[in-house]
């Protein structure tokens, strides 16, 4: 792989490479996106399971995840079904990797071209429910932790043809049934659902991270219910996505994480993580490790068009030396004495209201604020020195600090 120059010579090449302990993981179905689009067939041959698990850990990666049909076909016979799961944990063990989250394809066989859990046929419902179970049972069987919800085609092109309150309804059943399910069965299993306002069609409900967690108070069981918020999909929708993500951990609600990269509001790319949007990126990997964020670092992208498979391993080991650079990055960002000053002067910790708004709500409080006299001319006068913090932080993540 060509490096960029600084990153060449031996004392720095080592310091972000990926290891085990950095828990990084990638979808069986990212690196072996075979390039697929709506206007052009696939570019590279298939890579199986068994490789992708070995070069995976050859590079550094923790764990490999995967929907039901990237590993077993959706037709395949039990006896089949063993053989590939017996091959399968085999070459986890041998490569020492492991299976922390599973999913279920819910959007590839035309019986859900109008969705799963929220398709207006009932017979198809039952299915999704029949299908995800079975595929809950395989995760589980393989290690995963966290279970995956991904809206797939739970949406609409018609607006007529369903009512989107019975659409909720039918969400939330399906997700009470199934979290149901894991606790009869003894499954220390956590739900994990991922948000993504269109494609493939052209609405999908439950949007966004916000329309996700509003939802999860909502159901049976809402503790083992959190957010795999994606990088692209909120960027789909012109958002923010650290503030997402930061509502997310703030609620305790992020279970999963799918890194990649997007440019701008448009179809999903789902691009190597970081090689887009850096300065987002750069203040989402801070979030995450000031927080103390101890899932996986999963990444859900796939390589350019244009690769063969060497191309594919560039792009995975891209996506887990970009977070790690940035994950160095924001350390010396916040080891920045002047950075520290700068923050600490504009969060004026010394004035004597921290004091009592720190103390929130009681009647003393109330009475405080009710005597207090405030100069509101002179704090509009202030200046808060943002355009020195923001270059501060742009002359970090370009590496001249
Ligand atoms: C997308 C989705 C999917 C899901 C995956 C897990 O790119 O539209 O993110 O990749 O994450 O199918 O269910
Ligand atoms: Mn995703
Ligand atoms: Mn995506």
């Amino acid at each position: 792989m060509m490096l960029p120059p600084q990153l060449t010579s031996e004392s720095t090449s080592d310091q972000y490479k990926p290891t085990k302990k950095d828990k990084f993981s990638f979808g069986l179905w990212t690196v072996a996106n075979r390039g697929r689009d709506p206007f052009g067939d696939f570019v590279r041959p298939e890579l199986s399971p068994v490789r992708s698990v070995q070069k995976l850990s050859e590079l550094g990666a923790w764990g490999i995840n995967l929907h039901d049909n990237d590993l077993i076909p959706f037709d395949a016979a039990a006896q089949e079904r063993d053989r590939i799961v017996r091959e399968f944990k085999q070459a986890l063990s041998d490569y020492g990797m492991i299976v922390p989250m599973a999913t279920t394809n819910l959007f590839f066989h035309p019986v859900f071209k109008d969705g799963a859990f929220t398709a207006v046929s009932p017979a198809v419902r039952a299915f999704a429910l029949q299908k995800t179970m079975k595929a809950i049972d395989l995760g589980v069987e393989l290690g995963a932790t966290t279970y995956v919800f991904w809206g797939g085609r739970e949406g609409v092109d018609a607006e007529a043809s369903k009512d989107p309150i019975v659409a909720v309804k039918r969400m939330r059943d399906a997700i009470n049934f199934l979290s149901q399910y894991a606790i009869d069965k003894g499954y220390k299993l956590r739900f994990a659902l991922e948000p993504k306002p269109n494609e493939p069609r052209s609405d999908t409900y439950f949007p966004t991270i916000g329309h996700m967690l509003a939802f999860i108070y909502t159901l049976d069981h809402p503790d083992m219910i959190g957010v795999n918020p994606e990088v692209a999909h909120e960027y789909m929708s012109g958002l923010n996505f650290v503030h997402g993500v930061a509502q997310a951990l703030e609620a305790g609600k992020l279970f999963h994480i799918d890194l990649n990269d997007q440019k701008g509001p448009r179809f999903d790319q789902d691009l190597r993580f970081g090689s887009e949007n850096i300065k987002n990126l750069f203040f989402l990997v801070r979030l995450l490790e000031k927080a103390g964020y101890d899932g996986p670092r999963h990444f859900d992208a796939h390589a350019y068009r244009t690769e063969n498979e060497d191309g594919v391993w560039d792009f995975a080991l891209g996506c887990m030396r970009t977070y790690n650079i940035f994950k160095e990055k924001a350390r010396r960002f916040d080891a920045d004495p002047e950075v520290q000053q700068l923050l600490k002067e504009i969060n004026d910790e010394g004035s004597p209201y921290a004091a009592l708004l720190s103390k929130g709500y009681s009647a003393e409080t109330v009475r405080q604020l009710q005597e207090a006299t405030f100069d509101p001319d002179a704090l509009g006068r202030q200046g808060y020195s943002y355009e020195k913090l923001d270059q501060m932080s742009i002359e970090h993540i370009m590496g001249v600090r």
